[in-house]
């Protein structure tokens, strides 16, 4: 064989191997993707939204267009749930923890103090573990595409600086929908009340609770140093955000469509973590230049706080299933070199 046909040989068995992996133009029908979300178009999901829809119009080649719909219009996170899961809308990302309602192994991640840094969250959720708990949608109707980082939530009200645990006692704290969360912080001594995102920002203004609990991201992007006076650096737990699809409507998708998605879901992820990081990194600075007193709690209250909210590891355990909840503690052991 002379070069050149060897070259061609082996260019069109290169070929045929990767056909079935290439995407061909008819393998995308026009597609409008409403794809919605809570914090608004300035926030850290705001931009991983808007990076989310063009990868994806680009990828499909303008054939599948993604409108982005911010600050909860198409409704709050368990609304939009809903509209995935009856097939009324095709995409939304939104906190994992209003998802336990609808599977229960979510509460894995309200946890608190499960993770020590942002890098074990990474591995935990792209690992077996995330994996799984994300994999318990589908019985659901919902396809759990990736997780981006909502990140560790602190602590702001609008009566007094929280120096101890006793400070707590009697602010009416919001909290999301969620057990883990409400059991938490009346442990903590607080009157938790749940409550939508979407109705945080008025409740905060009219006086209706007094404090609220999220990463410094959004304590700035919504703009919340404006009815919070105090903010604790508490970290008390990391909060994941994830990425839905409608399975009803994913079920209907060509093998390339939804590669597409998932190509770009993790692009998504990728930037959004390095975007939120960076922000988060710079906000305890430009929230105090708002106004807002911080403070961090001595070593000693904060071990008191962590070994009270610890007292929820047992129901956690028990409805995520022991299995998973082992597996996860192992993992994280292995990663801390234990
Ligand atoms: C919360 C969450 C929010 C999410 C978001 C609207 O406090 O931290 O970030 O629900 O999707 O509700």
């Amino acid at each position: 064989m002379t070069m050149f046909r060897r070259t061609l040989v082996t260019t069109a068995a290169a070929l045929a191997l990767a056909a079935p992996f290439m995407a061909q133009a008819q393998d995308f029908k026009p597609r409008l993707i409403r794809f919605g979300y809570g914090l608004n178009e300035q926030s850290n999901q705001g931009r991983a939204a808007k990076l989310f829809a063009e990868q994806v119009e680009k990828a499909s080649g303008g054939k599948m267009r993604v409108r982005a719909i911010g600050a909860a219009a198409l409704g709050p996170d368990t609304q939009m749930q809903q509209a995935l899961i009856g097939g009324a809308q095709e995409m939304m990302v939104g906190s994992t923890a209003t998802l336990v309602g609808i599977s229960k192994e979510m509460a894995l991640w309200d946890t608190p103090f499960l993770f020590n840094s942002a890098k074990e969250a990474d591995a935990l959720l792209d690992g077996p573990v995330g994996d799984k708990v994300r994999a318990k949608l589908q019985d659901k109707g919902l396809v759990g595409l990736v997780y981006w980082e909502n990140g560790f939530r602190n602590l702001t009200n609008s009566k007094r600086p929280i120096s101890k645990m006793e400070d707590l006692s009697g602010i009416k704290l919001r909290v999301m929908q969620n057990n883990v969360f409400l059991d938490s912080f009346k442990t903590l001594g607080t009157n938790a009340v749940p409550l939508a995102f979407s109705e945080l920002f008025g409740a905060l203004e009219t006086g209706t609770v007094d404090g609220q609990e999220n990463p410094f991201n959004t304590i700035l992007s919504s703009k919340f140093y404006e009815v919070q006076k105090y903010l604790t650096v508490t970290n008390h737990v990391y909060s994941p955000w994830i990425v839905l699809v409608s399975k009803k409507w994913w079920d209907g998708l060509s093998a390339a469509e939804q590669k597409v998605l998932m190509d770009a879901a993790k692009a998504s992820r990728d930037f959004e973590r390095q975007d939120t990081r960076k922000e988060a990194a710079g906000a305890v600075a430009e929230l105090k230049k708002k106004g807002m007193q911080v403070n961090e709690l001595s070593p000693a209250e904060a071990a008191r706080m962590r070994s009270n909210l610890t007292r929820v590891y047992a129901s956690i355990g028990a409805s995520v299933g022991m299995e998973l909840w082992n597996e996860t503690q192992a993992e994280l052991a292995k990663l801390r070199g234990k």
